[in-house]
């Protein structure tokens, strides 16, 4: 039983939560780094499902393991779908989130909460060694808030304010992040595709 696969990112902050999602499997997740990976892979799809496709087939071509990627992204309703599958790339790759998050605040002054609406997309794909690909989906549902809050997550946490939870998501524990996002139910959807392919 192949029991390793290989997640194709090089962000830190979906890493983190990714190895916490699959801590209950006896399934051992290794990020490009720790396989001694490291290509630019170029992510010009128009959907994220399209983009996390590209990533896993690009390193299931290089290394012949069963390879996952994550392509998510926040999108605001009111700002015609912005930052989208351009998330990463909003303002430029280099910018801080601090600056990402408040010029996003800047655009969104003056709107009222029932336009404020958002949500975090995604989508993760894995291609198996025999060729085949599989994906799946996830969002999470919230709102732009009026401020930053939150030091937990990484990227546009700061700013998604969840009104169920009344909270930022970079207010969240790690735990009950991962319990209702966007990454959280689509690797959850992804498990029960590698359960089934691994037996
Ligand atoms: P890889 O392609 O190497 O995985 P990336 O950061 O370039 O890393 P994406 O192209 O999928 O990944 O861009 C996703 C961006 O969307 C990410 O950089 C964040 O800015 C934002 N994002 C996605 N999920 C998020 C989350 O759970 N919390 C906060 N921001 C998130």
């Amino acid at each position: 039983m192949n029991k390793k696969i290989i997640f194709a990112t090089g962000n830190e902050g979906k890493l983190k939560e990714i190895k916490m999602i699959f801590a209950d499997m006896e399934i051992e997740v290794v990020s490009m780094n720790e396989a001694g990976i490291d290509v630019e892979i170029e992510e010009n799809g128009s959907s994220f499902e399209e983009n996390a496709v590209i990533k896993a087939k690009a390193i299931a071509e290089i290394c012949h393991e069963i390879v996952l990627a994550d392509d998510s992204g926040l999108v605001i309703d009111a700002l015609g779908g912005e930052p989208g599958v351009y998330s990463a790339r909003y303002m430029g790759e280099n910018t801080s989130y601090v600056l990402k998050n408040q010029n996003i605040l800047e655009r969104m002054k003056g709107v009222n909460e029932a336009d404020r609406s958002a949500r975090f997309v995604c989508a993760v794909a894995a291609a198996f060694p025999d060729g085949e690909i599989a994906t799946t989906e996830g969002l999470m549902e919230g709102i732009i808030a009026l401020e930053p809050s939150g030091e937990n997550g990484f990227g546009y946490d700061p700013i998604f304010y969840l009104t169920q939870h009344q909270c930022t998501s970079a207010d969240l524990d790690p735990k009950t992040k991962n319990e209702i996002s966007h990454r959280g139910k689509a690797l959850e959807e992804m498990k029960k595709i590698l359960v089934s392919k691994l037996v």
